[in-house]
């Protein structure tokens, strides 16, 4: 089964009105690849205004939600607020979710679960640090971030995995195509041993970390690079040569 390219763009807590409106007309104006999906995840007080004004077939995303219904949650967003406003995605798990803000898996995968639920869809982010990796963790760090999910969920068909391992997130280290294409795999077969062949051949795993238009079209090259998930090149205009890594 082919699965979808997908690009997604990542935001973080970065943009204006003025620059987030010049990012879309942008993404409005370009040639995109038609079967590329492309997502952006602005800022929360920016999702409205992106989404009144993106076309060329882009989808908005949320860059969080919580999992507990609509009350006393000050500043959280719920998830019935972003079906509510027909925003169809939302980012979970991010490494800067985890690290800064003390988010755990479980926690994560109940908020991926409450998203699910209500039927948004999800980009969950998995990955491990540099000492994991050089201590041979990579796929156990990761196999563990996802079974917390696992555990909460049996449908994969609207999770998309990012696979962003901290060491190469902002730093301008990006893993190289073997190393990538590695975690991938590995995620990949996990899916087929721990969730079901199904899930592992459908489910497009993303890859993040210091994505740019120079080294995004080797990785793209991979069998289980299904995209990326791309932070700070997506702020600038070579987003849409990333978009069209595949042409
Ligand atoms: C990883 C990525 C986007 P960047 O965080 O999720 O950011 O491309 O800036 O490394």
């Amino acid at each position: 089964m082919a699965r979808t390219f997908f690009v997604g763009g990542n935001f973080k807590a970065n943009g204006s009105l003025k620059s987030i409106e010049t990012i879309v007309s942008n993404l409005n104006a370009a040639k995109l690849d038609p079967n590329t999906e492309v997502v952006i995840a602005p800022p929360s007080i920016f999702l409205l205004s992106t989404a009144a004004s993106a076309s060329n077939g882009v989808k908005v995303s949320a860059q969080n939600v919580f999992d507990k219904p609509d009350g006393a949650w000050t500043g959280e967003l719920t998830t019935k607020m972003l079906i509510d406003h027909n925003i169809e995605w939302v980012i979970l798990g991010h490494s800067e979710r985890r690290t800064i803000f003390k988010e755990s898996s479980e926690f994560i995968a109940e908020k991926t679960k409450a998203a699910l639920d209500a039927g948004l869809k999800v980009i969950l982010c998995i990955g491990e640090t540099l000492q994991e990796r050089e201590a041979g963790q990579t796929l156990n760090v990761c196999c563990e971030q996802l079974k917390a999910v696992a555990d909460k969920i049996n449908d994969w068909s609207n999770v998309v995995i990012a696979y962003e391992p901290v060491w190469a997130i902002g730093t301008g280290k990006v893993a190289t195509t073997e190393q990538a294409q590695e975690a991938h795999k590995g995620i990949r077969d996990w899916l087929a041993s721990t969730v079901s062949s199904q899930a592992a051949e459908a489910t497009r795993i993303l890859y993040g970390g210091s994505v740019t238009e120079k080294n995004c079209k080797e990785l793209a090259t991979q069998p289980d690079i299904d995209g990326f998930l791309v932070g700070g090149a997506s702020l600038k205009p070579a987003f849409v040569d990333i978009i069209n890594s595949k042409l």
